[in-house]
């Protein structure tokens, strides 16, 4: 069988899948794929929450998190960062899913700049990717980061899923420009997919992620900090299986909470039983409490959604 070489990076803003590198040819199913992966330094204002909170980020091609890439085991990347010379600050892009030298490929590039380098993703998991410019705790902080996913190159490797999510866990420093207060923790609310309460239905602008009972519910899950840990809970069940760094060799069964660090992630599979309300938490309180949470609603009726659902935050009058 003949299969399409393209490589596949998903939008925040919906469901569909962009090639970006466009058609590189036909191949055989069997054969590692190459994916030209393009990014773009973006510092601009973005919504952060239902209140129609502005932040000052930094981000790659304008959303924070950035694009989810999804390649499979043995895959080659061509990536390519720009910095374009409207920008002020120098940038960079450090991909956990690589194994190449630091010095030369995971360096800043000032504005007007442009660096390409070259990896194979020989392991499968879900990965962290960030800016690493100096000082990178300030980069991150600011929404430098994003996920990608390198399925198995065997797909019986893992029980098949139902339904995918990626939800990307960070702090929120409500001033951009205190990298001290970066340092010393002083977080102001924590965050899934770059939103205060993203996925709290009860909250203004809220949304949730749908999935129907008996569904095995599968999160690509990374916490880009720059520093706290994510003790990583599903109130109301119970994580049927957790794959350290998302590689299917990695299994835990029957995990209540489960710590990710900062820079780390991990694929968790829960299968709700019953239909309701399940919101998916880090069971650090403090926070939870101030944006980490994300309702997984559970009904027969459930629509499929994107990997990455991104809130258009319906800002109340005053915001707009
Ligand atoms: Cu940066």
């Amino acid at each position: 069988m003949m299969r399409r070489q393209s490589q596949r990076i998903m939008t925040l803003a919906g469901a569909t899948a962009i090639a970006l590198g466009g058609l590189l040819g036909q191949t055989s199913s069997a054969s590692a794929k190459t994916h030209d992966i393009h990014m773009t330094a973006v510092e601009s204002d973005i919504v952060i929450d239902g209140g129609g909170e502005k932040y000052a980020a930094w981000t790659f091609n304008g959303t924070m998190p950035g694009p989810v890439v999804r390649v499979t085991e043995g895959d080659t990347i061509n990536f390519t960062l720009t910095n374009p010379a409207t920008n002020k600050n120098p940038h960079a892009m450090d991909f956990h899913a690589a194994e190449i030298d630091f010095l030369k490929n995971y360096k800043a590039i000032n504005a007007g700049e442009t660096i390409s380098y070259t990896f194979v993703a020989k392991k499968p998991g879900i990965f962290f990717y960030h800016c690493g410019a100096p000082p990178m705790i300030q980069h991150v902080a600011r929404g430098m980061f994003g996920a990608i996913i390198v399925d198995p190159k065997d797909a019986g490797a893992w029980a098949k899923a139902d339904r995918e999510y990626v939800l990307i866990q960070s702090e929120f420093f409500k001033n951009p420009g205190d990298v001290q207060a970066m340092f010393d923790r002083k977080f102001d609310g924590v965050m899934f997919n770059g939103g205060i309460f993203k996925y709290h239905p009860f909250v203004t602008g809220g949304g949730k992620l749908d999935a129907k009972p008996g569904e095995r519910v599968r999160i690509y899950f990374v916490n880009a900090g720059p520093n706290e840990f994510s003790a990583f809970h599903p109130i109301g069940e119970i994580w049927d299986n957790v794959y350290e760094s998302g590689n299917p060799a990695n299994n835990l069964k029957g995990v209540q909470t489960y710590v990710v660090g900062p820079g780390s992630a991990a694929t968790f599979d829960v299968v709700v039983d019953s239909a309701g309300a399940y919101p998916l938490v880090t069971h650090s309180l403090t926070g939870a409490l101030r944006g980490a949470i994300a309702v997984l609603l559970a009904s027969p009726d459930a629509k499929p959604m994107p990997l990455m659902p991104m809130v258009p935050w319906e800002l109340p009058a005053k915001a707009k």
